[in-house]
């Protein structure tokens, strides 16, 4: 994106709104997730992510972030169920690091920041392309996971390796035949609530699910990626999503569950 706009004190988030408005939106993210203030749901479907290896496509910095892209014209990598209706396609999966294992997350959970949160970005086909869905309010669905520091995450040691190669803003290189599905925990239990990209153009066009439980990622991994890029992250607008939006879901019908 040729816009100004970064994490720095003078063109951060706090700045944002000075060329995009919608900064200031009723529907902005990322947000605090306060679990106790969420309510269950119990029309939540199940969260079904298919997802074609064959499908990945490249890796890019673009400066703000890496991600990897995938091929996108037919429904081979989907998600359905969950909070939406209608089949979304994969078109990326990026992350955000923070410089230091206490941050680095956007989404929070009872103000605790991760060190790390991976999201999936889908488009819903019932438009034309991803550029077509990006401004719609269903538009887009992103899956967020937060990382943790624990054991090694062999699945993440790929995407790793391919950060050599793509150092500077504008790099990338081929990344084929991955799994994105390796790169989610066992439980697709997910907080879902109506938001934004957390960049400009910050559009409000985001279902977010944001996975419950984390994946994990070892301190040497960790420390491998602080020094391969300088990635940044936007922290929760607060007090922009009402908490009573939220919505969760348990895996089975155990509908008087509400403990989490
Ligand atoms: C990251 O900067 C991605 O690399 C961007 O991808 C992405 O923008 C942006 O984050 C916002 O996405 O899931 N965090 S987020 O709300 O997906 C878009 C690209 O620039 C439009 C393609
Ligand atoms: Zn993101």
């Amino acid at each position: 994106m040729s816009h100004g706009w970064g994490y720095g004190a003078t063109n951060g988030p706090d700045f944002w709104a000075d060329n995009f408005p919608i900064a200031n939106g009723p529907r902005q993210s990322p947000i605090n997730i306060v679990p106790k203030e969420t309510q269950y749901d119990p029309s939540l479907k199940a969260l079904k992510l298919r997802y074609d290896p064959f499908n990945a496509k490249g890796i890019l910095n673009n400066g703000h972030s890496f991600q990897v892209d995938f091929v996108d014209d037919t429904d081979s990598s989907t998600l359905t169920g969950g909070p939406v209706s209608g089949t979304y396609r994969l078109r990326q999966f990026h992350f955000h690091w923070g410089g230091s294992d206490d941050r680095g997350s956007e989404h929070t959970v009872n103000g605790i920041k991760f060190p790390c949160e991976l999201h999936l970005v889908h488009w819903n086909t019932k438009y034309p392309s991803f550029g077509e869905a990006a401004d719609k309010p269903d538009g887009l669905a992103v899956v967020g996971v937060f990382l943790k520091i624990g054991a090694a995450n062999p699945r993440l040691q790929k995407v790793l390796d391919a950060l050599d190669v793509i150092k500077n803003k504008g790099k990338q290189t081929t990344f084929a035949n991955f799994d994105a599905k390796t790169l989610l925990p066992g439980s697709l239990d997910y907080w879902t609530y109506d938001g934004s990209l957390t960049t400009p153009p910050l559009l409000e066009s985001v279902t977010w699910i944001v996975l419950k439980e984390p994946i994990s990622v070892s301190p040497a991994q960790h420390t491998e990626q602080q020094r391969k890029t300088r990635m940044k992250t936007t922290t929760p607008r607060d007090g922009q999503v009402p908490q009573p939006s939220l919505h969760w879901r348990r895996r089975g019908s155990m509908l008087h569950g509400g403990q989490l």
